[in-house]
């Protein structure tokens, strides 16, 4: 038998019947809806046609996207949200999102009128750009959905370790999805890896409009979606009809017009909508005028009433919305699927075209019209509203998502302890790694206990053994190692229990990802630190890029160890090596990336990591590691050493001054690169061997020198060859990873690396097919020496 740990403070129940909203709440929160509509229709009209443009560029926004949810969010954040509660939005909602902010005092009119624009309210919700009131970023559609999963999964983390304080009550991890978000495959792996974890106060609200950005989504994308959640232990709520059209059906006939519309195919139901009363007569008179109860209805309705009747979807239903979403009162996670119609309450509601659209100013002008907003009052935030504006206030003064104000947490770093380097004569970096984790492991200190480890089904393969061993595998439930109970013997202990620091995933590398971002996010959601480790394969990192991307994009904070890397796990082919992965280091934004070629480099460079993602101004590390064992050089790194480490290269052999020539090298390549230093010194006296622990960073900080007219790190250290002199450069990736050494100095240079698929072999033929054996380094030395001295002649 599984034992289930209880926890307390989760809720057990169902959904529930409630008193409906009192009338007066619920006439505010609709009155404030349809003012969160027209602010976020302005808005963006404001951007397209009021602010002058200076590159011709149209500024864009979603109009359509916005009214759609206009209901649903209006009732999550104006009523039903707690302040526990963490919310990812929809990325086209933005506008909307920022009104309904703006409604509460939370964004200014500056902002808004600066929509899409330098230092204005972002086009999509961002962290990092919009502030405190954006929970989750989101804009590469599927992800924002998917990291609230695993943002439930840290809340679990963090609770069942009594991390976070006993009194707070969970909140829920809510997403707002656009329908056509369900079509990206990353959600169903959350889904799967969700179902494992058995995750809980998670709710996916799909604002299902049926509409994605091309045309009308598939129907039977949606006759599946029910039964695939239900799979995976979800509840789900469908929100199909609103009270009009539900009294509709009460009437003599009126089942015949549910069975109607139930019928209708999305695009037919979204045409009609687009045409309006005079549409839905014509197919309606066509297909039931047989029916007496039918010819009734369409008798009493003019054509407004009519097309009002026919779009009256639940999730343009307040009351419906409020009592679906009040309805669920346990911890169960829950998908609500929102009838919505795209473009809402605006002239292209409905149109196949309108994702995109923008209301010209003439229909613009009607709208204000309707919304009766005097002219010059367009910011106000009740004009046009027929109830007090102090009774709004109230209203808004009251709403409980924003009782608490500031909602980001900011508890302090974590002390970092001293790292002894793992020795021995022959080591790899990647064994270096699981030693000093093993290591970690036996302390009995708060920096240990906010370390958490997760990987992608390659603990064991990443050399997260020893660690895993010794804090476990986390898991809501106490599972024991069944291999261990019947005492089959294996070096990996696979027990599991709410105490584990390593979260165990299944294989699939947005799920690291995005596991990675809500674990480096566990500081400002819920207010206590961790220090997040993912392992992965260094080439399986192109396979979550987007994922990381994202992550980074919201400062999520985390160490990623990418290893084995490179063609230097030989055996495993071309399939599983390396080639791109230090460019991403280079150039992606967020994110500080190593490639040590020692254990007593990873180590210095190890603790500065758990520092670095601290930093209020600090950055996710990435390793590059190799298994590779190399011989570790005998020595004591020093301060001034260690500084250099971390700013990302020294001289492993001084340069006489004025030299001819230098390798310069990173990683696994070492040994080559020393070889050839040592056969070449002869030939070339006073020739130098810079170890490049990071072109990452070199690169950084030389741009950042060069913008500020000063001598880059880069540029001090080939100072010390002279003008002219040959380098070459070599490292298992791509040569483009160091041949911009050449602009640093003036120098002759050769970028050796690995510009095509691998394939299997030993080092010595691999290294030597690829060229970056210490052959291929003599061979380019004295190449680039013969042409340095025919540059340094040249007049
Ligand atoms: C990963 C990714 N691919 C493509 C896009 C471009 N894109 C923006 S919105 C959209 C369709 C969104 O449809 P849906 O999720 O149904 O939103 P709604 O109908 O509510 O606007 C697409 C394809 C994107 N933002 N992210
Ligand atoms: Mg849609």
């Amino acid at each position: 038998m599984l034992r289930a740990l209880p926890e307390p403070s989760f809720k057990q129940g169902r959904i529930q019947e409630r008193e409906p909203a009192p009338a007066d709440r619920l006439a505010c929160l609709m009155a404030l809806e349809r003012k969160a509509l027209w602010l976020s229709t302005w808005m963006i009209h404001h951007a397209n046609h009021l602010r002058p443009s200076r590159d011709g560029l149209k500024v864009g926004g979603h109009q359509a996207s916005s009214a759609s949810a206009a209901t649903l969010m209006t009732a999550l954040y104006l009523d039903v949200m707690r302040p526990q509660d963490r919310v990812a939005v929809k990325p086209h909602a933005s506008p909307l999102f920022h009104a309904l902010q703006y409604l509460l005092g939370q964004q200014s009119r500056d902002k808004l009128e600066r929509f899409r624009a330098l230092g204005g309210a972002q086009a999509y919700p961002s962290r990092s750009k919009d502030g405190d009131i954006v929970d989750f970023s989101t804009g590469s559609v599927g992800l924002g959905v998917g990291v609230t999963l695993f943002a439930s999964l840290v809340q679990d983390y963090l609770r069942l370790k009594r991390l976070m304080p006993a009194d707070t009550p969970p909140g829920r991890m809510i997403a707002l999805a656009g329908d056509a978000e369900l079509d990206e495959g990353n959600i169903y792996e959350a889904l799967l890896e969700g179902w494992k974890h058995d995750v809980r106060n998670l709710w996916w609200v799909v604002d299902y409009n049926r509409q994605s950005l091309d045309a009308v989504v598939s129907d039977r994308l949606f006759g599946r979606i029910d039964a695939l959640f239900e799979m995976f232990g979800w509840r789900v709520v469908t929100l199909k009809y609103g009270r009009l059209l539900e009294a509709a059906f009460a009437r003599p006939d009126g089942e015949q017009l549910r069975e109607w519309i139930d019928a209708c195919p999305n695009s037919l139901y979204s045409a009609l909508v687009y045409k309006g009363g005079e549409g839905w007569r014509e197919h309606l008179r066509r297909d039931l005028n047989r029916y007496p109860g039918i010819r009734a209805i369409l008798d009493e309705h003019d054509d407004d009433a009519l097309a009002r009747l026919m779009t009256n979807l639940a999730g343009h239903d307040m009351g419906s919305v409020l009592d679906a979403f009040h309805g669920v009162t346990d911890d169960r996670p829950t998908c609500f699927i929102a009838y919505t119609i795209k473009g809402y309450g605006l002239p292209f509601a409905g149109h196949k075209d309108n994702h995109a659209g923008l209301m010209n100013p003439e229909q613009m002008a009607i709208f204000q019209r309707i919304m009766g907003v005097p002219e010059g009052a367009e910011w106000d935030r009740f004009s046009g509203l027929d109830l007090p504006s102090e009774e709004l206030e109230a209203f808004l003064a009251d709403v409980p998502w924003a009782a608490e104000g500031d909602r980001r947490h900011r508890p302090s770093p974590v002390a970092v302890p001293a790292i002894a380097t793992p020795r021995g004569r022959n080591l790899s970096t990647q064994e270096a790694f699981g030693r000093i984790l093993g290591t970690l492991a036996t302390a009995d200190d708060a920096f240990a206990s906010r370390l958490v480890t997760t990987s992608p089904d390659v603990t064991v393969s990443t050399n997260l053994g020893a660690w895993v061993n010794r804090r476990g595998i986390f898991d809501r439930t106490e599972r024991t190692d069944t291999f261990r109970e019947e005492k089959v013997v294996s070096a990996q202990r696979w027990g599991m229990s709410p105490q584990g620091q390593h979260i165990e995933l299944g294989i699939a590398e947005h799920n690291l990802f995005l596991l990675l971002a809500a674990l480096g996010l566990a500081g400002p959601l819920f207010g206590a630190r961790l220090l997040p480790i993912g392992t992965i394969y260094d080439p399986f990192i192109k396979r979550g890029l987007d994922a990381l991307n994202y992550a980074l994009y919201q400062d999520a904070r985390f160490i990623l160890v990418a290893t084995p890397s490179g063609i230097t796990l030989a055996p495993e082919g071309g399939a599983h090596q390396s080639v791109l992965e230090p460019l991403v280091g280079i150039a992606q934004p967020g994110l500080v990336s190593f490639e040590p070629a020692y254990a007593d480099e990873l180590t210095v460079l190890l603790r500065w990591a758990f520092d670095e993602i601290q930093r209020d101004d600090g950055q996710s590390v990435y390793f590059r590691l190799s298994t590779r064992p190399v011989e570790q050089p005998e020595r004591d790194i020093d301060p001034a050493l260690a500084d250099a480490i971390v700013a990302g290269a020294y001289w492993l052999r001084e340069p006489a001054a004025g030299a001819e020539l230098a390798i310069a090298y990173c990683g696994a390549v070492a040994p080559e690169a020393l070889a050839a230093y040592e056969a070449l010194r002869e030939d070339v006296p006073g020739i130098g061997l810079l170890a490049i622990t990071s072109p990452d960073r070199l690169h950084e900080e030389w741009r950042a020198a060069l913008a500020c007219g000063e001598r880059s790190q880069a540029e001090r250290l080939l100072s010390r060859l002279r003008p002219g002199a040959a380098l070459v450069t070599v490292s298992d990736s791509h040569p483009a990873t160091l041949s911009w050494l050449g602009s640093v100095a003036p120098t002759m240079l050769a970028p050796l690396g690995v510009d095509h698929f691998g394939q299997s072999g030993d080092i010595p033929d691999l290294y030597r097919i690829y060229g970056i054996d210490s052959d291929a380094i003599i061979d380019a030395a004295a190449r680039a020496c013969l042409r340095a001295g025919g540059f340094v002649s040249q007049p």
